[in-house]
């Protein structure tokens, strides 16, 4: 009685408003989806693709209306830029984990995401990698980390095989910038070579920071090489396919992933021309939903998908579609959905195997010609 004599009548207003507020609106669960790529640097284009793709996936189930537990649920994306670096990988990572994300999707480099999954794995939260493709990413039985992308071992691996078997290059060369995903993927092409009865005539590196490849360039040349199998990305790539043109090499160029988009043919120019690359999944335009996806990427965005958004759209869909099968946004409650998740995303059937690798998965070759990446042929089933 004390106490409600000293009450004004605006708070006593105020307070009955307050006592019936939980009954008048229901105010959205919000769930933090963590994201981490390169925003800035030289990879910067790469992650704002794959960031856009997640943003798309997070307003297209918003706008669904999905719930879980009966409550309308809104997805807040926590985005975090790993500036492409190992050490930051490892601090934004923990930064996700200590901000209380219910997922990571990320990262974009295998060199980030191989520790920032370390990470994940000992605090319990599920990473769905949308971009990184080191085999050792699901190879350490780890029950946290999943890829909606195929592997190196599927994509290089293709590579390689058909160099010898289809192409029928005699004498391949190989050159990487010795990150991990680079050196990843000449390990996983040179392997392919190998077994289908190849020769690899000479192997070089360089870093992913150089701009000058004369030298391993001239060491190739002196082989005499028809095929050279380029583990790098755009700057990197684009920079090698240009000074291989300056030394008057002929050989076949070709790429491996993160090489087949716009910003390669900018960079390199005319000499762009007969590049080959192998990119994970199946060309976007080969299907009606990937199709659609474009379109709309475009129409929200402003621009085209450069690469990997459609993995990362699909990254996204994955935990929503798992945290909606458990009703619950919790690790814990809906990490087993991960493992049994089976839909049509846009970049295909998502589904995994034991290890967290996506079954099923495909890779494609592509060809520029007339300055435009065609598609020359799609092997799935890998
Ligand atoms: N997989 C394409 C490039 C990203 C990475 O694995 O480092």
């Amino acid at each position: 009685m004390r106490f409600a004599k000293t009450l004004t009548p605006i708070a006593v207003a105020v307070g009955a408003l307050l006592a019936v507020a939980p009954l008048a609106c229901h105010a959205d669960t919000v769930v933090k989806i963590g994201f981490a790529a390169p925003l800035t640097g030289p990879n910067a284009n790469y992650g704002k693709d794959l960031e856009n793709g997640v943003k798309m996936a997070l307003d297209d189930a918003k706008a669904q209306g999905i719930k879980i537990k009966g409550q309308p649920v809104s997805f807040e994306l926590v985005a975090e830029d790993d500036q492409a670096d190992p050490r930051v990988g490892v601090q934004v990572a923990q930064k996700l984990v200590d901000e209380g994300v219910s997922v990571v999707v990320g990262h974009f480099n295998s060199g980030t995401t191989i520790p920032a999954s370390d990470l994940y794995e000992k605090a319990g939260l599920p990473d769905i990698d949308p971009a990184a493709t080191n085999p050792v990413i699901s190879g350490r039985g780890y029950k946290n980390v999943f890829m909606v992308i195929s592997s190196d071992a599927q994509n290089a691996g293709t590579a390689g095989a058909y160099a010898v078997t289809t192409t029928k290059a005699k004498r391949i060369a190989v050159i990487d910038d010795r990150t991990a995903f680079g050196q990843g993927e000449a390990d996983e092409f040179v392997k392919a070579v190998k077994a289908h009865g190849g020769d690899i005539i000479d192997r070089e590196f360089t870093t992913n920071q150089a701009t000058d490849f004369k030298t391993q360039l001239t060491n190739i040349k002196s082989r005499n090489p028809d095929l050279i199998f380029v583990a790098a990305l755009n700057p990197q790539a684009a920079g090698i396919m240009k000074q291989m043109n300056q030394l008057g090499i002929k050989a076949q160029y070709v790429g491996g992933g993160g090489v087949k988009d716009i910003d390669f043919i900018k960079l390199a120019g005319n000499v762009s021309e007969g590049a080959m690359a192998w990119e994970y999944g199946r060309p976007l335009d080969s299907t009606t939903v990937g199709a659609k996806f474009a379109e709309r990427f475009k129409q929200k965005f402003g621009e085209d998908v450069l690469s990997y958004a459609p993995f990362g759209y699909d990254a996204a869909w994955t935990a929503i579609k798992a945290m909606q099968a458990a009703n619950s946004t919790k690790p814990d409650d809906y990490r087993a959905r991960l493992r049994s998740i089976s839909f049509d995303g846009i970049t295909g059937h998502i589904e995994f195997n034991g290890d967290g690798s996506l079954k099923n998965g495909s890779s494609t070759v592509y060809q520029v010609k007339n300055g435009q990446w065609v598609t020359v042929k799609t092997v799935s089933g890998l």
